[in-house]
């Protein structure tokens, strides 16, 4: 992000991360709360969540999808990361992630055999789930699929590392993920190989 860009987003929300939603006068950020403000928007069009109880659950497994699953993969492909950013802004990404970490990338990532086994280990009840059904949501992708898909695109698009097994269900399901919305998961360049 340049240095214009979070100026930008901070007058409109306060804070200066992304994703931000912008429409009308209505301004959200923070993607659950931008999934929640959509589902509401629009109503007829196929929901998010479906109904009360899938958005109660869907917030569960945002949650644990961005702490259980998010927090190991940093250590898998943080080291990676920087490549992919604009060369201004990897002194920002080294020193923010380094501060958060305790640590440097290299040191966070050392050991990448076992933070991978760790990473695919917190991964096994998404393996499971999956392996008896097609979706997270069941027999179609909404909500829960989407947010969950956003940590494999992250290492997908941050990484050379393969953090799927192949083979898996879960490999199969972030197929059918990325040809989503018109192949809308390899629109974006990922990492140089
Ligand atoms: N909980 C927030 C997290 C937002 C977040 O961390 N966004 C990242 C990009 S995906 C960001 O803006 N990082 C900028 C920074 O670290 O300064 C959400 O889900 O919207």
């Amino acid at each position: 992000m340049r240095f214009a860009d979070v100026e930008a987003i901070r007058a409109l929300t306060g804070q200066h991360r992304t994703p931000v939603l912008s429409d009308g006068d209505h301004v959200v950020h923070e993607t659950w709360d931008i999934a929640c403000y959509l589902e509401e928007r629009f109503p007829s069009n196929p929901s998010l969540f479906g109904g009360a109880i899938g958005r109660g659950m869907a917030r569960l497994i945002n949650v644990w999808s961005d702490t259980q699953l998010g927090s190991p993969l940093r250590r898998v492909i943080y080291g990676d990361f920087p490549a992919v950013l604009d060369a201004e802004d990897r002194a920002y990404f080294r020193a923010t992630r380094e501060r958060d970490l305790g640590m440097t990338l290299e040191a966070a990532c050392a050991d990448p055999e076992g933070k991978l086994a760790a990473f695919q280990q917190a991964c096994a009840p998404l393996e499971h789930t999956l392996s008896v059904q097609p979706y997270i949501c069941g027999p179609a992708p909404a909500y829960a699929d989407y947010t969950v898909f956003s940590i494999f695109q992250w290492a997908r698009l941050g990484s050379s590392k393969e953090v799927v097994a192949q083979g898996s269900a879960i490999a199969e399901w972030r197929r059918r993920m990325i040809a989503l919305f018109g192949n809308l998961g390899d629109r974006f360049p990922g990492y140089p190989m």
